[in-house]
């Protein structure tokens, strides 16, 4: 199903996100340079692509600031070949206008383009560190999504392509659920979106579809459908992320990991890095047979411009 035209798997890693808070664990990247070491760590361990958020390093609050996005890209650059994907998801809260400047300044190979509103809720995790906090925004800012829609519009999602079609950036669809497949499907029909397209499965945000192998399979058969030739991946929240992206390895799918998506490496045990997940997806790649993407390849199978082309 999918990628039948990819003998390789992709092994994305989202390094920091806007979902977890310095508070859930030390080892969160927040400052550019943690972020710069994190992204070596997804390298070294045999990633191909680094999904990129920058956070406020005094606070780690997730903040869109573009001199800490060039900060980091064009040091990861100068160290290897990585592809970094942009996240035009941002902050939860922020406008949409802030969220698409990534875009403009660095002019990436691969940016995050979120295929639906919703009501991204991370809220039911405050209780576990109740007392615990370190900084007076986290209870905030995760409270508070109880009643945040994070507003991807189809208004939305046409001007983010054609901001990423002026620079050559390659959307990754993020689809949280499966009516999102629907509104890119009618986008591709009305000429707005350019096919293949790629498709990032997210999987148990609450909000969204919850991670199950039947969902997994019931998505990637819906944008069959619906889409017909795609490339696809999944990431999954929390302790589901191991078992989703092991069968969508099994599926003929990329897999995204990283800390962005679950602190834990296994169960208790809280990855000191993002490689440290990329390492241990690796591994099981290589026990099902499946052969992972060098950052070369990945470009190729995803058709990206090129580092050559990039404006960091
Ligand atoms: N910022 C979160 C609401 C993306 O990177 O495009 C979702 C997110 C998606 O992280
Ligand atoms: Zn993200």
């Amino acid at each position: 199903m999918g990628n039948e035209t990819s003998p390789k798997a992709i092994i994305t890693a989202a390094v920091t996100g806007a979902i977890h808070t310095p508070t859930m664990s030390p080892h969160l990247p927040i400052t550019p340079r943690e972020l710069i070491d994190d992204i070596m760590s997804v390298y070294e361990a045999g990633g191909a692509v680094a999904h990129l958020h920058v956070r406020d390093p005094e606070t780690g609050q997730p903040k869109a600031d573009q001199t800490m996005f060039r900060e980091v890209a064009t040091e990861v650059k100068r160290r290897c070949d990585i592809v970094i994907c942009a996240t035009t998801g941002g902050s939860l809260g922020d406008t949409v206008e802030n969220r698409a400047k990534v875009v403009s300044s660095l002019k990436p190979e691969l940016a995050s383009l979120n295929a639906g509103s919703m009501n991204f809720a991370l809220f039911h995790v405050v209780p576990k560190y109740a007392g615990q906090w370190k900084y007076d925004w986290e209870e905030r800012y995760l409270s508070g999504t109880d009643d945040f829609i994070f507003p991807n519009t189809f208004y939305t999602i046409r001007k983010f392509t054609e901001l990423m079609g002026q620079y050559g950036t390659k959307p990754e669809f993020e689809i949280y659920d499966v009516g999102m497949i629907n509104n890119l499907a009618y986008l591709i029909d009305a000429g707005h979106i350019k096919t293949p397209v790629y498709l990032q499965f997210v999987l148990g945000i609450l909000g969204g579809i919850p991670a199950t192998v039947e969902n997994l399979v019931f998505l990637v058969q819906t944008a069959r459908q619906q889409i017909g030739e795609f490339q696809w991946s999944v990431c999954a929240a929390g302790r589901t992320q191991f078992a989703m992206t092991t069968h969508a390895l099994l599926m003929g799918g990329h897999a995204r990991v990283g800390l962005e998506d679950n602190l834990y490496l296994g169960k208790g045990v809280l990855a000191k890095t993002s490689g440290e997940q990329v390492a241990k997806l690796k591994h099981i790649a290589g026990e099902l047979g499946v052969e992972t993407a060098t950052p070369a390849e990945a470009r190729q199978i995803l058709g990206l411009k090129g580092l050559d082309h990039v404006d960091y």
